[in-house]
Order: C-alpha cells, then structure tokens, then sequence
C-alpha cells in the first residue's frame, strides 16, 4: 500500500485492521466507508434543526436556493448559532468534569482515598481565593476552597476568580468587549437560549456569547480541572514512560484505561497495587497487572505515574483486537460506542462506570467517589477474573512502543528553567529563562499542538509532520491530549528527539535538559499553556497576542476542541486548524473567524487542510509576531 493511503503514520494500525477484517470485526473506517459523502448541508453548517418548522436547510451561495430558514433565519445566523452550541458543549464537558474533581476535593480526607497531594499549590490557590489559612487544618482549607470552585458555576453575581491570573491588558480586553465570563453554568445557559428559536440572529454578537462562554472553560472549568487535580492527585513531574499498543503485556492482566476524569483513574491505580488484588492475579496465573492508558485518562495517569500509553482515540477499537485486553474501563467522554461490538468478538469487558456515559451491552459498574477504592477494586477485580478467559488464537500484540517523557506541569516545566538562572541575577522559579530566549530569537517561539484524530485525516500524520517542521525550525513544541500521545508513539516526546531540533532550540534543550516536544497533560491542561504564556507575555510586559505563539488543532474533532479553539483565541493566540470547522456555509461567520475576530483579540483561526502548508502559514505568522514585538519592546 502506498504510504498515503495508510490510516495512519503508524503501520501497526495496519496489521490490526487487516486483523480485524480476517475476524469479521467492524471498525471506524468500515463505517466511515459506509458513510460515504458526508452530507454538505451539514459540513458547511447551515442545517438547523433547532425547532419542529424545520428542519431547514439553507443554501450556502448567496442568491441561489433557499436563503433563509421558515422563521427567517439566514445561513449567517444558523452557522453562528452551530457554532456557538458546539462551544456550549465543549464547555460542559471540560467543566462538569471540573466539577467532579471540586466534589472529590470537597471530600478528600487525610485517611480516604482521596489526599491533599499538593498542600503549597493549595495554600497558594486559597490566598488567591481569599480564603484563610492561617492556623486551619490542611483539609478545612481544601473543603472551602472546593467549595468556592463549586460556587464559580452558579453565582448569581460577579464574574469568575480566574480570568484575574490574565495579564492586564488581556483582561482590558475582555471587559472592553463584555466578554468577562460570569458564572459557568450561566455562560452556558446563555449559549443555549440565545441559540434557540427567535433569539440571537446576529453573527457577531453569537460570537461574542460563545467567546464568554469559551473563556468560562478556559478561565473557568478546564483551569479548575487543573488546578484541583494538581491538589488533590499531585502536581505532575517529569517521568519516563512507553507508548503504543506494544505496552500490552502477554502474561499479565491488562486493563486499558480510557476516558476523562482522574479520579476514577486514580482509585484503579490503587486498586490495581493493592496486595488483595495482586494476590488474585496470581491467583489466576497471570505476572502482574499492567494498565494502560488511552484519551486523556491515560494523560492524566501517565504525568502522575508514568502509567504507559497504550494509543491515542483512533486506536481505541485496535486496542481490543489485540486480544490480551481484559477490561476497557471508561468513564465519561471520546469513548466510542462501538466498543460494545468490539469487545463481544473477543473475551474484553467494557466496562461502564459514570451515570452519564452509560453505554448500550457494556457492563456497567458504577464508581462512586464516596468508597473509591472499593468501588475501583470491584471493577479491577472483574478485569482479573477474566484473564482466564483470552482465546489463544486470538491474541497478536504489535512490537511497536516507544520511549517517552511524560509529566511536565507548569511547575515542572519552571524547576527545569531554574537549571539555567544565575540566581544573583535573576530570582529562580519564573519562565524568565524562556523569555529570554524568545526575545533573543535563539527560539523563533512556541507551539501548543492539541486535540484528536479524525479519520478525514490520514491518523496522526498531521501532527508529527507539524511537529517536526517546528522544531527543526527552531520552535519549541508543548502538546497535549491525543497529539501528545500521538508525539510519545512517534518517539518526540524523548530528549533523543533534539537530533531533529533546529540550533537554536537544541542548545535549549541541552541546557534545560528537556526534550524538544513537551507533553503537558490532558485536554483540560491546555489551561497549563495559557498560564505559561499569561506568565512570558507579563515579564515581557506585552499581552499573549503579542508573543510569536500560536495554537495548533491539526487532527481535531470533538466539540470539546471547539471550545478550545475558541478560548485560545479569545486568550490572543492564534489558532491553526486542520480540519475546517463546519462554518463554511457563511461566508459572513468565516470572516469574522479568520479576519476580524483579530481586530477584537489580536488573534484569529488559519485553517488548511494541507498540514505542510499550515506549518508554513504558522512560521509566517510567528516571523510576522516578531517583528511587531521587537518594535513593542
Ligand atoms: Fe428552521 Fe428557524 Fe426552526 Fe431553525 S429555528 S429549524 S431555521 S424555522
Ligand atoms: Ni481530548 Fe480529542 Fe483525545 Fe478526546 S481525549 S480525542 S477530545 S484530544
Ligand atoms: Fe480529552
């Protein structure tokens, strides 16, 4: 088969699917076949189905077919309000998952399941908050400041505690355009009912809505994600890790590990140690119990543990074709529902454990926070029983798997900077160091590369080629989510990897002792770049705009990434797509998103389906920062 017309960058896939065929097993790409054309209503975003007169399909050429909706609604206002609904839910997702941590935080103990795993970020958090400390046991701290959290999702009044961490002129910004998020729930709500029959159907003012909402994500939940998981789970740093489906292990139990919130993941981690368990894999004649990670969980787990990667989102179904899976444990989000087919070919329990991601044929185990450990020891268990259950004839491991460095939180990424700080010149503990070399151009900048697979794309082709392209010319890479496992499988995230780097960006690698590529976490961390930006753009005193820094979602496709995108760009920094978002049914609304969103953020989307050129439009785009910030500074 010719290179290009392979899935993925990764010939493992291959063999797995030829596998899968020989086996009589349905995978995304049969039914992507099935698919065949997408539908172009759709694609360019003008179907609305908002209410019972429609659904109503607009033309997307101005002067030909039907210009506007039965109500009245033009193709502008049916793309805006899409979009706006995909950010709301983008939104949701990251913070109800933020919302599950406060919870949990809200009832860490010093002898349950859950700690206080990071006392100085929580005291530091608590200051920020205002809340007292001062003779308070560690854990009265924690259940206010949860509470406080809890309490940025529906507060009547005011506006959210984050955005304030922005710099000056960000926040000027965002109050100039009233576009301060208030609570976000409400932010939500808001998307929800100014999209709704009769009401927005103005585009720009659409937009608007769903950059506030956007910013309650990144400024708001996702941030929350972050910082209450650094607290209760620990603060992630450094470690070295394999990725790619060769992490399975033939003489061991295995459990892949795939979804969102840490902490289920967390209690399976400690179930999967705990003696009673480990007795009964023997039990069962297996060496051990081996978890593997996938989607964000595995993120999660990987900075925390060093668990091992076991792929990115596509490779979930690959993953059971293995036939060494004994459980696939999910919680919420990116799990396909196909899982359940899947798994009945082979001896591998799906399992289900979140209410709100229940799935049709899966076991459903639910977890509850309250009893973690024994919660996550029952699902673990069901897993161990099941070893005896493989069909031999079924079992092919690939050989692929790779060295990686996962673990680098903003804390991480600094104590590695304070390797080069002459502490009588500079205070040790800020990103003074990267600062620098920004200015200096020994970096031409920096690069967040995030988000999905997306079968329109050839899997993870975008993203390494990207990658690569970036760092050769001397653009220092951070990455989470998918693409960053993606970066582990295809050996980047290794300080081997600074062969690849341009000059400039090897002697920082060297001198920091960091890889060229850093993975930072999962899809909520992407609130780590923007605190890492937010903290270069304050010592340079200059706005996040002003910094040759850009955004980067080659591969992407969930609504989640739309939320992202979003709040990146609202935040200043420019986002490059490769996948082109279903807006091209407004000529109007992809204006605005291409061109003029900049007149109000300094910031705005490129996208290009071609990932070499994409690459080109960001290093133009990062010379172009540079020589206005030489002029700024
Ligand atoms: Fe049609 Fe308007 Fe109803 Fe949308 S809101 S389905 S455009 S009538
Ligand atoms: Ni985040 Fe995209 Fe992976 Fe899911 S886990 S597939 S949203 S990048
Ligand atoms: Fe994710």
């Amino acid at each position: 088969m010719s290179e290009e017309k392979m899935i993925s960058l990764d010939s493992i896939d291959d063999q797995l699917i030829k596998k899968a065929e020989a086996e009589g097993v349905e995978t995304m790409w049969d039914r992507k076949k099935a698919m065949k054309t997408p539908c172009g209503f759709g694609e360019q975003g003008v179907c609305c189905r908002i209410c019972a007169m429609g659904p109503c399909r607009v033309s997307p050429v101005e002067g030909k077919g039907a210009q506007r909706g039965i109500c009245g609604a033009t193709a502008d206002t049916i793309v805006a309000r899409n979009f706006a609904r995909m950010v709301a839910a983008g939104t949701s997702a990251h913070s109800d998952h933020a919302r599950d941590i406060a919870h949990v935080m809200h009832m860490a103990s010093r002898d349950g399941a859950y700690n206080i795993k990071d006392e100085k970020k929580l005291l530091a958090l608590a200051e920020e908050w205002e809340v007292k400390t001062e003779g308070r046991d560690i854990y009265d701290i924690a259940h206010e400041v949860a509470e406080v959290a809890l309490n940025e999702f529906g507060k009547p009044f005011g506006t959210l505690r984050f955005p304030k961490r922005a710099p000056a002129p960000r926040q000027k910004i965002w109050e100039e355009l009233d576009i301060v998020p208030r609570a976000i729930d409400r932010e939500i709500a808001t998307v929800m009912h100014s999209t709704s029959i009769g009401c927005t159907a103005d585009a720009e003012s659409m937009l608007r809505i769903a950059m506030r909402t956007s910013l309650s994500n990144g400024w708001g939940g996702s941030m929350m994600g972050t910082e209450l998981s650094d607290i209760v789970f620990g603060t992630p740093t450094p470690r070295m890790t394999e990725a790619n489906l060769g992490v399975l292990e033939e003489n061991q139990v295995n459990i892949l590990l795939h979804g969102h919130d840490p902490s289920l993941s967390e209690a399976v981690v400690l179930a999967a140690n705990d003696p009673e368990i480990i007795k009964l894999a023997e039990e069962v004649g297996a060496e051990g119990i081996n978890l593997a990670g996938m989607c964000c969980t595995g993120n999660e787990v990987t900075m925390r543990h060093g668990v091992k990667i076991a792929g990115t989102f596509y490779q979930q179904e690959l993953a059971v074709l293995t036939g060494v899976i004994e459980a696939v444990i999910v919680d919420v989000q990116c799990i396909f529902p196909s899982l359940t087919p899947v798994t009945s070919c082979y001896h591998t329990k799906f399992i289900t454990t979140s209410p709100k991601a229940k799935v049709e044929g899966a076991t459903h185990i639910e977890f509850h926070e309250v009893t973690a450990l024994e919660s996550a020891k029952a699902i673990v268990r069901e897993a161990v029983l099941n070893y005896g259950n493989r069909k031999k004839e079924k079992i092919f491991i690939p050989e692929s798997k790779t060295q990686a460095i996962t673990g680098y939180s903003v804390e991480a990424v600094v104590k590695q900077l304070d390797r080069v700080v002459n502490s009588h010149i500079d205070p040790q503990g800020t990103v003074k160091p990267l600062a620098d070399v920004l200015k200096a151009g020994v970096l031409r900048g920096a690069a967040g590369i995030v988000g999905c697979n997306n079968p329109k794309t050839r899997h993870e082709y975008s993203h390494i080629e990207i990658m690569k392209k970036l760092i050769a010319n001397d653009v220092i890479v951070v990455t989470t989510g998918c693409a960053a496992q993606a970066a582990a499988k295809a050996g980047l995230l290794s300080k081997d990897a600074v062969k690849l780097a341009g000059k400039g960006l090897q002697a920082v690698c060297e001198l920091v002792d960091i890889p060229p590529v850093i993975h930072l976490g999962s899809c909520v961390d992407n609130t780590r770049i923007l605190k890492i930006v937010s903290a270069v753009a304050d010592l340079m005193g200059v706005d996040n705009c002003d910094l040759p820094v850009v955004g980067v979602a080659p591969e992407w496709m969930s609504e989640k990434a739309v939320g992202i995108g979003l709040y990146v760009v609202s935040s200043g920094i420019d986002v490059f797509l490769g996948v082109t978002p279903p807006v091209t049914g407004s000529k109007h609304f992809t204006d605005i998103l291409t061109n003029k969103i900049e007149d109000m953020t300094g910031a705005k989307f490129f996208v290009n389906t071609n990932p070499h050129e994409l690459t080109d439009m960001m290093l133009a785009r990062i010379e172009e920062k540079r020589t206005k910030l030489e002029q700024k500074l």
